[in-house]
């Protein structure tokens, strides 16, 4: 068993530091310890996170440097957490990310950090979360974007625990249907129909606001050229700023804390229950008792 990582002081070293080094090392620290031995710190002021998920292949890292970019050019301070996926579907993409994003990395108040699907400890890409709430708690950051791909029910899950959920798609009614039975489109508060310069991005857009509605905004970008990126950052923006404004933040983020806690809960059974020693098996059989009670009984009433 680790021990319990405290994220408070790797942070107050941070903070005493200059450059990224301190905090380097704390994101190691956070990302190879299970999610359910790290003390996170609350954050001191506002933050907002923005999941990006979707498609492997659809644009995701590139959009995200482009975004990267608008946000720095409006004075926002960046940081960015990439989970490289390990998946054959995708293998290469650790390297490409990196590309991707590299030109970014130079710019003053940018951090771009990608990690690996599975920490040393063997847990899913929910420590991937805690890197990104240490990135929120750090004080360095107004904007904290994580990219997961929308391959997996937890990298799904982890995107959609950001304030702002984007689901990057590309033209072809084929790639939406994928898209609505991986559940990408329950958690997404935005599309974006990247890669909108090849055919059938109208038809595509058509689709999702079909069968959106007018709750969420369907827009179009091509990353690689940088267009329709600043129409996204400002959507984000808005959107922020409304729910900020409206007092809706709190209680949105309440109801995304409860589906974390259910996320690391059920990895700390699943790893308990392939390896742990007696007094931790003994409490996840108490708990998990207890959880089923409670379950059997709202179940009867
Ligand atoms: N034509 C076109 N190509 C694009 C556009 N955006 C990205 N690409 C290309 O699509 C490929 C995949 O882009 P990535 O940004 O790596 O996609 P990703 O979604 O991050 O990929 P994974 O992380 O592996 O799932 C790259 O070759 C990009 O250059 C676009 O708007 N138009
Ligand atoms: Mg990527």
């Amino acid at each position: 068993m680790s021990e319990r990582v405290n994220a408070a002081a790797l942070l107050e070293r941070h903070r005493q530091a200059t450059g990224w080094r301190a905090l380097a090392r704390a994101i190691t620290l956070v990302e190879n310890t299970p999610p359910w031995d790290v003390d996170l710190p609350p954050p001191a002021e506002l933050v907002h996170t923005i999941g990006v998920t979707g498609p492997p292949g659809s644009g995701k890292s590139t959009l995200v440097g482009r975004l990267i970019e608008s946000f720095a050019d409006a004075g926002a301070r960046v940081g960015v957490v990439a989970i490289d996926p390990s998946s054959p579907i995708s293998g290469g993409a650790v390297l490409g990310d990196r590309v991707r994003m590299e030109e970014h990395l130079e710019r003053e108040g940018v951090y771009v950090r990608s990690l690996a699907s599975r920490g040393s400890h063997g847990a899913l890409a929910s420590s991937a979360r805690n890197v990104a709430r240490l990135l929120e708690a750090s004080g360095s950051f107004d904007v904290v974007i994580i990219e997961t791909v929308g391959a997996g029910q937890t990298e799904v899950a982890i995107a959609g625990l950001a304030d702002s959920v984007t689901l990057v798609t590309v033209p072809g009614l084929g790639d939406a249907v994928q898209a609505i039975k991986a559940g990408l489109m329950e958690v997404a508060d935005l599309v974006v129909v990247n890669m909108a310069d090849r055919p059938g991005a109208a038809e595509t857009m058509r689709h999702y606001r079909l069968t959106l509605g007018h709750d969420v905004d369907v827009l179009k970008t091509v990353a690689t050229e940088g267009e329709g990126i600043d129409e996204l950052r400002e959507k984000l923006e808005s959107r922020w700023a409304e729910l900020v404004e409206s007092g809706s933040l709190g209680e949105m983020r309440q109801r995304k804390e409860l589906a974390e806690a259910t996320l690391v809960a059920e990895e700390w059974v699943r790893t308990c229950a392939q390896n742990c020693d007696g007094a931790s098996a003994s409490t996840m059989r108490e708990a998990v008792s207890v959880i089923l009670e409670e379950a059997a009984t709202r179940w009867r009433h």
